[in-house]
């Protein structure tokens, strides 16, 4: 398990602006790509059941690459996917949130929280976890840690590894992959099992695999584009 470098590229630099020139895409090819990337993604699915089936690992990591060609604050980079293949750790990491799940779904939640769930048909299970073949767990860098100890402000830190991990969902998906955004709470156990520094939180478990033969999603209807836009 490689721990990477954590580093500010850019802190403290003076602004040297370079020219960026991307050559202007015809508009008739823009609303062909638009329409068409409208379709590919209304065509994704959160997935909860997986098939245990490999997954050629150079598309996931390709799709981490994307992630982090992000936005984020002061160009921070806040952000550490770590890809767990291994079954044993995948094990572990079930173990625990299931452990976690029990207790939140035994009441923790409440009752509202609960009745809210109820049309995903979500429990306390998380098979997910260990049929997927591989595991990203995406970690915040809540504040940057030097080598020697120091520390520096991360800002927008929620909001850049949310832009992160949006971009990672929409790379899987149009590389042809299924995935879950899973969200145990609390998820301290993932610092714990994965050894990552202290400055690190753990943002989310995404499972990433192809969907199980049988899989089933629930029954969910998006808000159409007239009930989520505003134009002025
Ligand atoms: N973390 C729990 C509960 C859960 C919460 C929300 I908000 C969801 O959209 C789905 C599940 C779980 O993973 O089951």
């Amino acid at each position: 398990m490689s721990i990477p470098i954590q580093w500010t590229p850019t802190h403290g630099e003076p602004y040297r602006p370079v020219p960026y020139r991307p050559e202007r895409m015809p508009a008739a090819e823009s609303l062909a790509r638009a329409a068409e990337l409208r379709e590919r993604m209304g065509r994704r699915r959160t997935v909860r059941q997986f098939s245990a089936d490999p997954v050629p690992e150079q598309v996931v990591r390709d799709a981490i690459a994307c992630a982090a060609t992000a936005p984020s604050g002061a160009h921070q980079q806040p952000w550490t996917f770590v890809l767990v293949k291994d079954a044993e750790v995948r094990r572990s990491i079930r173990r625990a949130a299931e452990e976690e799940e029990r207790i939140s779904y035994d009441g923790r939640l409440g009752e509202e929280w609960l009745a809210a769930l109820r049309p995903l048909g979500t429990d306390e299970v998380k098979p997910h976890l260990t049929d997927a073949p591989a595991l990203i767990v995406v970690f915040q860098q809540r504040y940057w840690l030097g080598e020697d100890g120091g520390r520096r402000k991360h800002y927008y830190v929620d909001e850049s590894v949310g832009i992160a991990v949006g971009m990672l969902l929409s790379a899987l998906h149009l590389s042809g992959l299924a995935a879950l955004v899973h969200t145990p709470s609390p998820m301290r156990f993932l610092s714990e099992v994965l050894g990552r520094p202290a400055n690190e939180k753990a943002f989310a478990v995404i499972p990433v695999g192809y969907p199980a033969r049988d899989c089933r999603v629930p029954d969910l209807v998006r808000k159409t584009l007239e009930q989520v836009l505003v134009e002025v």
